[in-house]
């Protein structure tokens, strides 16, 4: 089985195929713009993404958006990760997060699938800390400031293999690729 997966970000594509190695699912990656739309949740941006996608595409097909929330910053950066990574940064976010005792924060990623009779969507959460400075250089984006709970490590200090025993990512998208072996089953 082989699943297209629409994204522009090389780091998780290689997250997925390697999550997805496990149940035999291939992947590919599509790198097309997900035209995002500005929107209160994860969920609602996947839903537009799919649908406009598919109208280009043709193709069953699949897309992610993920978040990283903090607790502290009721929320934030949440839907506006992307943007506030391109901006501000990981060194804006640690200046937020100045004097901040509460450090609990949370990875959420929403994937969602479609084909001609249709959409499904799947999320996965990690929870952790955000650390006091950043750590190691591997993974992307926010990666040298989150802390899994259940390791010492950031993120950025962690193989992909490492990485997807706790991620968001890895949770939504073998919660996927479940489903589509079920789906399969059932046709
Ligand atoms: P595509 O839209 O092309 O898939 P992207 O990198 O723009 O790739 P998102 O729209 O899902 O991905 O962006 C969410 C942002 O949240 C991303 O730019 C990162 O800054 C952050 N983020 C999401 N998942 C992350 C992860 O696993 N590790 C670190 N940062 C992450």
């Amino acid at each position: 089985m082989k699943i297209r997966f629409v994204t522009r970000n090389k780091h998780k594509f290689v997250e997925v195929s390697k999550a997805l190695q496990e149940y035999g699912i291939k992947v590919e990656q599509l790198c097309l713009d997900k035209l995002e739309i500005q929107a209160k949740s994860l969920s609602d941006v996947v839903r537009f993404s799919l649908v406009v996608l598919y109208n280009v595409v043709g193709e069953p097909l699949v897309v992610e958006d993920a978040g990283l929330f903090i607790e502290a910053l009721k929320g934030f950066p949440g839907v506006f990760s992307s943007y506030v990574f391109k901006t501000i940064g990981v060194n804006g976010i640690l200046k937020l997060m100045e004097n901040v005792s509460n450090r609990k924060a949370m990875f959420k990623s929403v994937v969602g699938y479609i084909d001609d009779s249709q959409i499904a969507l799947f999320e996965g959460i990690v929870e952790g800390i955000i650390a006091y400075e950043p750590r190691g250089n591997m993974g992307f984006g926010f990666d040298p400031i989150f802390i899994p709970n259940g390791s010492e490590k950031t993120f950025a200090e962690m193989s992909v293999d490492e990485k997807n025993k706790f991620s968001h990512r890895a949770k939504a998208f073998r919660k996927l690729a479940s489903w589509l072996i079920q789906d399969k089953f059932k046709r």
